[in-house]
């Protein structure tokens, strides 16, 4: 079986799961955020990294069916941690920008909220600079439907994509995530850390909350909230984790 073909019935047969990691404001220390990762654990090959499946899915158009189910199962999971008084501001789950040439993404989020009954601004939308470019009209419309439906959007691995600053100032996104290459060498390396706080200050001057992601030594968030940095996510605060594990982690947390 090719691994396309694989990645379709693992679909079908539940082979996928979300795991959830941390975003930490760095000034209260609380927990406001988790995002959602795929995760394949694959009967034979084992753990599938999204690096992977994603692209490949992508390639082969199965990232609608794919996007839509992890829209749904965060959603689902956003509530059941609601209900149990656990649920941080938000759950942030990543969109391909295939999502939105190949499906309705709009249509997919509205039922991924109706069926779960959040409110629309406990989910948010993890979009690249790549999903903004790829159609600049639709994306520009995408992003605007979105926006009015209620959820917050994130540009996620901010810098390493091409998209121009005049655009940044047009999108209505609420939150830049600084890439993790960027936040990786920063307190080593003067150039990684004069981006960093360019993105911050630009991030800022805009109105967006600014989140580092990939932080993994304590000297990384003092250095983070030295500079004003909001929220931070990374493994110093915790890997992704499985959803009854999570559970756990929000439970010692709170
Ligand atoms: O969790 P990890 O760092 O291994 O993720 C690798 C890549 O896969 C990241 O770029 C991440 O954004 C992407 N990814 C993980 N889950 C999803 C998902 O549900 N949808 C999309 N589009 N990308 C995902
Ligand atoms: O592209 P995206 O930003 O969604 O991908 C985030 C990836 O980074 C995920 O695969 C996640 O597992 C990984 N990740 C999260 N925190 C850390 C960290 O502190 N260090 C490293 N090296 N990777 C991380
Ligand atoms: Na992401
Ligand atoms: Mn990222």
């Amino acid at each position: 079986l090719s691994l396309e073909a694989d990645l379709r019935l693992a679909l079908d047969q539940g082979e996928l799961s979300l795991h959830y990691q941390p975003q930490v404001d760095l000034i209260s220390g609380q927990i406001v955020g988790l995002e959602a990762l795929a995760r394949w654990q694959h009967p034979t090959r084992g753990m599938v990294s999204p690096a992977a499946f994603i692209p490949l899915a992508e390639e082969c158009g199965l990232i609608v069916n794919l996007g839509h189910w992890a829209l749904q199962s965060a959603c689902r999971q956003i509530r059941v941690w609601t209900d149990a008084g656990l649920a941080p501001r938000q759950i942030a789950v990543n969109v391909s920008a295939v999502q939105l040439s190949r499906g309705d993404l709009l249509e997919s989020v509205r039922l991924a909220l109706k069926e779960s009954g959040i409110s629309p601004d406990q989910l948010e939308l993890e979009i690249t600079e790549s999903f903004v470019m790829a159609d600049r009209d639709r994306s520009f419309k995408a992003i605007a439907d979105l926006k009015a439906l209620g959820v917050r959007l994130s540009i996620d691995d901010f810098g390493t994509g091409y998209s121009s600053l005049a655009y940044l100032q047009q999108l209505e996104v609420d939150k830049l995530k600084v890439d993790i290459s960027f936040v990786r060498d920063m307190t080593r390396n003067s150039g990684n850390a004069s981006i960093v706080k360019a993105v911050i200050a630009l991030g800022h001057s805009l109105g967006l909350e600014i989140i580092a992601e990939g932080v993994e030594e304590a000297g990384q968030a003092r250095y983070l909230r030295s500079l004003s940095c909001d929220v931070m996510q990374g493994y110093l605060i915790s890997k992704p984790l499985p959803a009854e594990e999570m559970t756990c982690f929000l439970h010692a947390f709170a």
